[in-house]
């Protein structure tokens, strides 16, 4: 997660070294803070925060940016708790529902799982092996199904065996852009005949820089999102995407994810994460 890799001694100084903020070129850490995953605006903002209090350390700056105290946990207020998982094609949507339900039925819950992407061939077969490694019941239809009957079902056998969370899977892929908000909004809409939704997690991929955010607000513009999951965080990611999403589109990091397998899902913990970036 090296957020600052490279980053000459003026960082590494400001990182934790509290005082020194009078000796600083800051437009050269300014430079430098766009340069990498932070984004303009952010950088600006930060640059602005050390500035003004002279004390502040990098560390304390980008936690404050974050927000540390806000709640980070998944709403929960009716059972069912409907949760849709949206996100562009290949970001992790699927592997992400399977590790919720996992960290959800370990936790104590009963958890439906809805094989809402019928756009792709192979989904409905991936989502299956999730749910039941998961300990999940799957509601699924055929290729080509209504995404939104399947999501109705699946809240309907919510409430049947009295699940505690119905996590619906959508596509990412449609054949156009308008195409994938209008599903997703029916998707909601017909869900809603029969409940609310509670939470609308827009999946992220760490990986992807800056585009991030503007796919973050596509989807919070066309099905509103309650909160975020960003991937991919293991290995090379870099991470300060995470900050500009938070920062750009009001809702929270909820949970990363670190790797592949079904254990890989953490709840997001933004001092852990900021110590992770600056001590990398
Ligand atoms: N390394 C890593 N790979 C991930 C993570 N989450 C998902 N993936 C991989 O990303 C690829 C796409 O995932 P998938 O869930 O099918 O994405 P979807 O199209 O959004 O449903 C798969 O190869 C997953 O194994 C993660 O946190 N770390
Ligand atoms: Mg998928």
């Amino acid at each position: 997660m090296a957020l600052f890799s490279g980053i000459t001694s003026l960082i590494s100084k400001l990182r934790r070294e509290p005082g020194i903020n009078s000796d600083v070129d800051w437009d050269e850490v300014e430079t430098q803070l766009i340069q990498s995953d932070l984004g303009p605006k952010l950088s600006v903002e930060l640059v602005e925060l050390l500035k003004k209090n002279s004390k502040a350390t990098l560390e304390e700056g980008l936690l404050e940016l974050l927000g540390k105290d806000r709640d980070r946990n998944l709403v929960r207020n009716q059972s069912p708790n409907v949760i849709l998982i949206v996100g562009v094609n290949g970001v992790g949507k699927t592997t992400t529902v399977g590790k919720l339900a996992h960290y959800l039925v370990a936790t104590g819950n009963k958890v439906v799982i809805g094989a809402a992407d019928t756009f792709r061939a192979a989904a409905t077969g991936q989502v299956s092996t999730w749910a039941t490694n998961a300990g999940a019941t799957l509601v699924s239809g055929k290729d080509g199904a209504d995404p939104a009957a399947i999501a109705f079902d699946a809240v309907a056998k919510g409430f049947e065996i009295g699940a505690d969370f119905v996590l619906i899977d959508t596509a990412g892929r449609l054949h156009t852009k308008a195409g994938l908000m209008d599903e997703l909004s029916k998707i909601r809409r017909v869900i809603e005949k029969r409940t609310s939704v509670g939470e609308v997690l827009l999946v992220i991929d760490g990986t992807t820089g800056q585009n991030g955010v503007a796919q973050a607000q596509i989807f919070a513009q066309a099905v509103g999102v309650s909160g975020v999951v960003v991937t991919k965080l293991d290995g090379s990611a870099k991470g300060g995407i995470a900050f500009a999403i938070e920062r750009e589109l009001g809702a929270p990091i909820k949970f990363v994810g670190t790797g592949e397998a079904i254990s890989d899902l953490a709840p997001f913990d933004p001092a852990a994460f900021v110590a992770a970036l600056l001590s990398a």
